[in-house]
């Protein structure tokens, strides 16, 4: 369904960057070489102090994403309308947490610690997906999140797969299998909710209708906007633009929504001829950088659950590493 062809346009509306200075002209060169041939580039391998910070605000973000995004969903599993749902949903909810985890290791090969980058989101200085700070006000929102807003990672994260970054992309292959599960276990919920009653079909309806435009924000800002995109491509991290990611999400969707049996909130959504693509109306960026800064519904919930969840945890952690330092201890005596 989310496959990793790149029959989409070249990206001709991206910002223009400024090269960043070299800083060693040996290093520069060999890591170059690579790049243009389609290489890896491993944690023991030098490269640009701008790739590096790159790759960790683009992965911590990541990471960050999948961890707050278990909540809005978790709200839901107590209110699982089924035994067979509740024990998908909890299995989906754990996948994320193990996303996040396998995210912070590989941002972790690039010399940030998983503290700092935890501290940066529970200050509120780190991003994590605009999309998680929505609140889920019935069950259909379970389902929707699973088909568009797995569906958008999905379309965002399959040309993660190739990242120049071989950690963030050997990571990517596992996550986007996951992923796949997510998207069919939603929309397979939301086709036995359009095979229900009246007040079922209009549950997945407004639900559809809250999300959409939130899920083609979740893409980021316009291409001719995005200050990171041009760079990100130069340097093989990202391979598909903003824009054109949101459009091959919206052409594999509209007809998923068909055989659905929703429509999308879009009056000027139609299918372009000329294109090749569907046509789509404005996304309000205002709202979405708005959300993005902190003010979103549910921003400060979010960031409220998850300090508290860390805090929480506190004595696990310092259980365990009490642990591991008496181990390490019997096998020095041990060994002495
Ligand atoms: N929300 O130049 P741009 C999941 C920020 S979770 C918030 O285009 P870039 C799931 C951007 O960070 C998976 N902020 O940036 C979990 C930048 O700000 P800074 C989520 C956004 O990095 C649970 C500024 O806007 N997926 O699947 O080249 C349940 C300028 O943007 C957003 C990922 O994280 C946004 N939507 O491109 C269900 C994918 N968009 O850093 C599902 C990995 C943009 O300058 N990330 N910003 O302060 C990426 O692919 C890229 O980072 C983005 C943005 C496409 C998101």
């Amino acid at each position: 369904m989310y496959t990793q062809s790149f029959n989409v346009q070249d990206s001709t509306g991206l910002k223009s960057v400024t090269p960043p200075a070299v800083e060693n002209p040996e290093a520069q060169a060999r890591f170059d070489q690579k790049i243009d041939a389609d290489g890896k580039i491993e944690p023991q391998d030098w490269m640009p102090d701008g790739y590096r910070k790159t790759l960790v605000r683009q992965i911590s973000q990541h990471a960050h994403s999948e961890i707050v995004g278990m909540l809005p969903e978790g709200n839901w599993i107590s209110r699982a309308p089924s035994l067979k749902r509740k024990a998908i949903l909890i299995a989906k909810v754990q996948d994320e947490g193990g996303h996040g985890l396998y995210l912070y290791s590989a941002a972790e090969t690039l010399g940030t610690s998983r503290g700092q980058m935890l501290d940066a989101l529970h200050s509120g200085k780190a991003k994590y997906s605009s999309i998680f700070n929505y609140p889920t006000l019935n069950w259909a929102d379970v389902g929707v999140i699973g088909w568009l807003v797995d569906g958008a990672a999905i379309s965002n994260q399959i040309p993660l797969c190739r990242c120049s970054y071989g950690p963030y992309a050997r990571a990517m292959i596992r996550v986007c299998k996951e992923e796949s599960f997510h998207q069919r276990q939603g929309y397979e919920a939301l086709l036995t909710m359009m095979g229900g009653t009246d007040a079922q079909k209009a549950m997945v309806q407004d639900a559809v209708n809250r999300w959409w435009w939130k899920c083609l924000a979740m893409f980021g800002p316009p291409d001719a906007d995005s200050p990171h995109s041009a760079q990100a491509m130069r340097w093989g991290i990202k391979r598909i633009s903003n824009d054109d990611l949101r459009q091959k999400f919206i052409d594999a969707t509209v007809p998923q929504a068909r055989v659905l049996g929703v429509t999308l909130p879009d009056p000027d959504l139609k299918w372009n001829e000329e294109r090749q693509h569907h046509d789509y109306g404005q996304i309000d960026w205002d709202e979405f950088w708005s959300t993005v800064n902190g003010n979103g519904p549910c921003n400060k919930e979010r960031l409220a659950t998850r300090v508290k969840a860390h805090n929480d945890g506190q004595w696990v952690r310092d259980a365990a590493l009490a642990y591991s330092s008496k181990q390490l201890n019997k096998t020095l005596k041990d060994a002495a």
